[in-house]
């Protein structure tokens, strides 16, 4: 058999695959402006340019980088003080800067804004005198750094409705509560929920901490689970928001797969499947999705279609050290 012949008779075997592609998805404007920092910060000071962790949880993202000159570190300690740091978009304990400062080096904070804006309520309900109970998953860097923003034992954290059934405080004591941004909306809610009840007197925080980019990529991919039979959601096993959305497809009854590269599709997942779903997480790059349509696309006669819930416009300025 000719070459030519073979290749139309594997197009005509193709049965069709419908793929909705959720919008919004992918980078959101906190990663856009964490990942141009380090861009700028390799131009000005050359490289190497320091991150302190993966500056968004993105492999894809932090190998690019680290072929532009970053070099990805855990801790500051594995900086070498002659040399420029750039502190993840997840943000940072107060120690970090401070240690930063007192070793007289140059650094440059990529935490995004949102993230900040929590770190900043923190400090205001320390100084009001009220005790913070954290919403959040313990270990995430951002929880860490939002945990750091106040001295030890003034911020207290519950993941589950159960922990705040084993909280210990009393309506008499001032509390007031505060989210990580990439929790799920739902979740939270219901965290929520049952701290009021308990403690009427708690004081919720001035706007959702939940970020927009968060509660957007969530609520499309719940347009979009219901249709289809399987979601693929590209993000990192590490990235917070990206688990949410495997999540929030799963409890609406579809099967979802998170994914880093389109190599990671098992075949066989798609046996029986006439729709697949994709979403990305906020740290994942537009050109992964295009990946895995391309690879669905090598099995299957694929048609595109884009289920959008929101449009996004936000954009966050970089920092002054970088544009002047
Ligand atoms: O794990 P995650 O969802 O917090 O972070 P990721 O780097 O995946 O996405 C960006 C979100 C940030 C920096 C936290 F707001
Ligand atoms: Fe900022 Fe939200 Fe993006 Fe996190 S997910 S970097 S809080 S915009």
């Amino acid at each position: 058999m000719n070459a030519p012949f073979q290749e139309n008779r594997e197009a005509a075997d193709r049965s069709p695959l419908k793929v909705m592609i959720a919008a919004p998805r992918g980078f959101c404007a906190g990663v856009d402006r964490a990942i141009e920092i380090v861009e700028k910060a390799i131009e000005k000071y050359g490289a190497p340019v320091y991150v302190r962790h993966e500056i968004v949880h993105n492999r894809y993202v932090v190998d690019g980088l680290k072929e532009k000159g970053a070099v990805f570190v855990e801790e500051l300690d594995e900086v070498p003080s002659d040399m420029p740091v750039v502190f993840s978009a997840h943000g940072v304990p107060k120690s970090v800067p401070a240690e930063a400062e007192r070793r007289e080096m140059i650094y440059v904070d990529a935490t995004c804004p949102l993230v900040s804006k929590v770190h900043r309520q923190a400090e205001r309900q320390i100084e009001k005198g009220q005790h913070i109970v954290f919403i959040g998953h313990a270990g995430h860097p951002e929880v860490i750094g939002t945990m750091g923003q106040v001295p030890a034992g003034q911020m207290t954290l519950v993941e589950t409705v159960d922990d705040v059934a084993g909280l210990s405080f009393t309506q008499d004591d001032a509390l007031a509560f505060l989210t990580q941004t990439t929790l799920s909306v739902d979740d939270t809610a219901e965290i929520v929920r049952a701290l009021q009840a308990r403690y009427p007197q708690i004081v919720a925080p001035k706007a959702e901490d939940i970020c927009y980019a968060t509660s957007n990529r969530q609520e499309a991919v719940k347009a979009m689970a219901p249709g289809c039979d399987l979601v693929l959601v590209i993000g990192a096993p590490n990235s917070s928001n990206s688990l949410r959305l495997v999540e929030v497809a799963e409890r609406l009854g579809t099967d979802a797969r998170l994914i880093q590269r389109a190599d990671e599709i098992d075949p066989d997942w798609l046996e029986g499947v006439g729709t697949v779903g994709i979403t990305a997480g906020a740290s994942a790059p537009e050109v992964l999705v295009r990946e895995v349509v391309a690879k669905l696309g090598e099995w299957r006669a694929v048609s595109e279609h884009k289920v959008r819930t929101a449009e996004e416009k936000m954009v966050f300025k970089l920092p002054r050290q970088l544009t002047e």
